[in-house]
């Protein structure tokens, strides 16, 4: 395939063109080598469940049509389903732990971090029915520390943040279909429980334990990750910030942040600023941070610093020849980058020691000794600065001028300079009236199966030319950014609804216009997307399954994002997705996920209000999602 059917960046196209030249494989070429995949695996119905197996189902009904126990493919496809959905939340519930770990040590004066927003702490800790008055905030601290712990430890009762945030009408649907659940790490267990060899085979039962799953991911994950993440490293606000492979520096010591869990990234950017004069001892001009994945999404949102690409060509940046260290902790990280980094100087530093790669340089980190370790990473890149072979470098110039930071609290902020008794009055007002037919959160990832960037991109500018606003997160925010639409340039492809909107906005903060596309953070922040949402449904008074809202990944590639999907699908919100979840083996599990509640009476939609779309052309999965919304506003405003 040439670059331009790879990759609409053309920074990576040069990037895949000049390791082609070096003899270098990147995750475009092996996605091509791999070729076409395994149809069993695709469709979801190889059970490997058991030693008497791996079974198969042959598609079509032809040959063996159950595994050696008498699995059907409904059963086989219901449980590999909900096994992937607990592969997804099981990260980011540990993600949300470790968080929580490092906010108690910080209260207890044991972690070198501070609480940037008592404020927020002490609304989250009266909201979880917590004293504060007359407390310290360190002991406010320790309490709400404390309390995130027990959604991986109560035996009994709702997750603390799923009680504290979720919609009553909603909590007593969930509550009937008997999917609340109590604790995190409970629910894990009971997933890999129930799909072990002899144990629920009842597709239905295991799809609503995939929504059970879907509601732990995003109480127990999302929602306690932002907020303790808040609390410790700053609520975001409106940033300005740049995209693409040019803001790698010539003259300055590189680092790349890699990775998903903020509290090495951040202290990375703090060293960064530190040991500046160490670094121009060794002939630079200064030390440059910049993001990769989620890990770019944390720093980006909160401190500003430029995002050099996205998931599928994260090995972009060391084909530069210009990246001294890449400090990585954990998920989406390709264990090739040390394998790609052999030849060329960047030092690949992994930090977990439950996430190591042959090849990299392993510093521990943990929450005591991060400073410690952050000044490690730093020191390393500037010891390779002086490494670098001028022969290999070349570092694409493009470089695109984008705006982060929004927020459930920045976009809310904003509102209020347009209307300040009623923040919300101005948005709903224009839903209302059409101006702003629906909002779509664009979510997820690059895959090397998609045109990098293409997918995302495209979605968003049809949503956009149909006035339907465009939230984002995670990789596919990534995309957006490095085509201009976290810019208010992105407002050429706005209709003029949305266009006036997002103008009248903008300019009653001092801005041009607002952006095209929000940005609201990374994949753990679609917490913030949701809080949107629930406020916008309590502000109706209805539901979020009631308003014009979807989610779509065009490009997922992380079972992550499936965790999310199901999260967003439990609350009645569509999902889109561009590739195919491997359920194609089971028209039952199909239908249920995929199909209307007209057309089947036992659907997600019929139950929960919200459906899986499969669509792979971005235009017309906008419009599909277009019209979904137009049914939704329909039903709300008549
Ligand atoms: O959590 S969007 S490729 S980096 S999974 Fe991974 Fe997907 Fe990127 Fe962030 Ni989310």
């Amino acid at each position: 395939l040439s670059v331009e059917d790879l990759t609409i960046d053309t920074g990576v196209q040069q990037m895949i063109l000049k390791s082609r030249d070096e003899g270098v494989k990147t995750a475009f070429d092996r996605n091509s080598e791999i070729g076409a995949r395994c149809t069993f695996g695709e469709l979801g119905v190889c059970c490997k469940r058991c030693l008497a197996g791996p079974c198969r189902i042959l598609p079509g009904g032809k040959g063996p049509q159950t595994g050696v126990c008498g699995a059907t493919a409904d059963q086989i496809v219901a449980r590999n389903f909900l096994e992937m959905v607990a592969q997804g939340m099981a990260p980011h519930i540990e993600h949300a732990r470790e968080v929580a770990l490092t906010l108690l040590e910080t209260a207890e004066g044991k972690a070198p971090y501070e609480i940037k927003n008592p404020e927020k702490l002490i609304n989250i800790a009266s909201r979880l029915g917590l004293t504060v008055d007359g407390k310290e905030i360190e002991e406010v601290a320790k309490d709400v520390a404390l309390k995130a712990l027990e959604s991986f430890q109560q035996q009994y009762g709702i997750l603390p943040w799923l009680e504290m945030n979720a919609n009553q009408k909603t909590l007593a649907r969930w509550k009937e279909l008997n999917i609340i659940p109590a604790n995190a790490h409970q629910e894990l267990t009971v997933a890999i429980n129930r799909v072990t060899m002899g144990s629920d085979a009842d597709p239905v039962n295991l799809l609503l334990g995939v929504m059970r799953l879907g509601i732990t991911d995003g109480y127990a994950g999302l929602h306690l990750s932002t907020d303790l993440q808040d609390v410790l490293f700053g609520t975001p606000g409106l940033v300005k910030s740049k995209y693409r492979l040019g803001v790698i520096k010539e003259k300055m010591v590189n680092i790349s942040v890699h990775g998903h869990i903020p509290m090495l990234a951040d202290k990375v950017v703090e060293w960064a600023e530190k040991l500046e004069d160490e670094a121009k001892a060794v002939g630079a001009e200064g030390i440059n941070v910049f993001g990769i994945c989620c890990s770019a999404n944390e720093v980006l949102m909160r401190k500003g610093i430029p995002v050099a690409t996205n998931f599928a060509s994260q090995e972009a940046p060391i084909l530069t020849g210009a990246v001294e260290a890449m400090a990585v902790d954990i998920q989406c990280v390709m264990p090739s980058l040390p394998t790609v980094s052999n030849d060329y100087h960047t030092e690949v530093i992994t930090s977990l020691p439950y996430s190591k790669i042959p090849g990299a340089s392993h510093i521990e980190f943990t929450p005591a000794k991060a400073d410690e370790v952050a000044q490690a990473v730093v020191r390393k890149g500037i010891a390779n600065f002086g490494k670098r072979d001028p022969e290999k470098m070349q570092i694409p110039p493009e470089i695109v001028d984008a705006y982060a930071g929004f927020s459930t609290e920045q976009i809310v902020e904003a509102l209020k300079n347009v209307n300040p008794e009623d923040p919300l009055k101005p948005l709903v007002d224009n839903i209302k009236a059409g101006n702003i037919l629906g909002v779509v959160a664009l979510v997820g990832c690059t895959n090397p199966r998609v045109k990098q960037d293409w997918a995302n991109v495209e979605m968003a500018k049809e949503l956009l030319k149909h006035n339907v606003m465009v939230v984002a997160t995670g990789c596919s925010a990534h995309s957006l950014g490095k085509f201009g639409l976290l810019s208010s340039e992105g407002l050429e492809y706005c209709g003029d609804g949305l266009k006036q909107v997002l103008t009248a906005v903008g300019q009653a903060n001092g801005m041009e216009a607002l952006p095209s596309v929000l940005h609201m953070g990374s994949c753990v922040d679609n917490s913030r997307i949701a809080d949107l949402v629930s406020a916008l449904a309590d502000y109706i008074g209805v539901e979020a399954k009631d308003l014009p809202v979807a989610g779509s990944t065009p490009e997922i590639m992380n079972p992550k994002a499936l965790a999310i999907g199901a999260y967003f699908l439990a609350h009645g919100v569509d999902v889109h997705v561009g590739i195919m979840p491997p359920i194609g083996g089971s028209e039952l599990v199909t239908n249920v996920l995929t199909g209307s509640k007209e057309e089947h009476e036992l659907t997600t939609d019929g139950l929960f209000g919200g459906k899986v779309i499969y669509e792979k052309d971005p235009i017309e999965a906008a419009h599909v999602v277009i019209e979904r919304i137009k049914q939704k506003r329909a039903e709300l405003f008549g």
